[in-house]
């Protein structure tokens, strides 16, 4: 654990305390993340460079120990878990700007798959950078996206697919957009370890996301003007 007086930290600490809140998330351990998370509010530290040099760091590392097979979901849990824990405290210290409409995100896992373990980690990303996130959670019915969609006013709809079998349902929500004629209105992004651009590009979605950080500065280019 760091020990770290108030006020105004160098660089290098500043560093320092990123390194470990990264290394909190790796480890899985909760409380260490939740310590510095309010060691970087008590520092004056930007809430959001904490969450994005800190505790995104660490998950990119948990994702990348996961593709090669030396963590397993119990820990990806843990890790998203810690993470949770020190976003919640924060992200009411996020500076947003709130003369502006906040950009909404209607996000969820298609219908008849239940793997919501990456969506959950690309709303709290989103959550972090300040974007209303409309969560459907999972198994959702291809007619809720658009549906919520509309209802929300949201700017982008995004869907994750773990299975082969519940990939189709994404191009089933993008031809009701179509079918709907609202497909101008909203962007669409997908993701998922099955997915690629390729088949994003395939189905008529806008953007694939490769992991929960990107999916941020996806929202982000989808909604530039
Ligand atoms: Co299941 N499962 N599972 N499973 N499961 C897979 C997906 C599978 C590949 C395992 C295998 O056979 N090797 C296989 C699917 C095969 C196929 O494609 N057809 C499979 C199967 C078959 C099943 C069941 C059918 C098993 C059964 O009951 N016979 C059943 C399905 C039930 C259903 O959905 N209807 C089932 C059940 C389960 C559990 C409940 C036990 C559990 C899920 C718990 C939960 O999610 N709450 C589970 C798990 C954990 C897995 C594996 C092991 C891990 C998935 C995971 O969480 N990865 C998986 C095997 C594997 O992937 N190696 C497997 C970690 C997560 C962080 O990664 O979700 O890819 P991921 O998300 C990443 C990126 O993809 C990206 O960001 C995330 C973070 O960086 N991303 C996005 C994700 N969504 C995004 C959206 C975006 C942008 C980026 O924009 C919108």
């Amino acid at each position: 654990m760091v020990s770290i007086s108030k006020g105004v930290l160098k660089i290098t600490e500043k560093t320092e305390l990123f390194e470990k809140l990264a290394k909190c998330v790796v480890d899985g351990d909760e409380e260490g993340a939740k310590q510095l998370a309010e060691e970087a509010i008590k520092n004056g530290i930007d809430a959001y460079e904490a969450i994005m040099q800190g505790l995104a760091v660490g998950m990119n590392k948990v994702s990348e120990l996961y593709e090669k097979g030396e963590y397993y979901v119990p820990e990806v849990l843990l890790s998203a878990s810690a993470m949770n824990m020190a976003v919640e405290i924060l992200k009411p210290h996020i500076k947003i700007d709130k003369t502006t409409k906040p950009i909404a995100v209607v996000l969820g896992v298609v219908e008849g798959d239940i793997h919501d373990i990456g969506k959950n980690l690309v709303k709290i990303m989103l959550d972090a950078a300040g974007y209303k996130v409309i969560d459907l959670g999972k198994d959702v019915p291809i007619g809720e996206f658009v549906k919520a969609a509309k209802e929300n006013g949201a700017d982008v709809i995004g869907m994750s697919a773990l299975m082969t079998t519940t990939m189709p349902g994404m191009k089933k929500v993008v031809e009701q957009l179509v079918a709907a004629n609202y497909r101008e209105k909203v962007k669409v992004m997908i993701g998922g370890a099955p997915t690629t651009m390729e088949y994003a590009e395939t189905i008529g979605a806008d953007m694939w996301g490769k992991d929960a950080s990107s999916a941020v500065g996806i929202v982000k280019r989808l909604t530039a003007h």
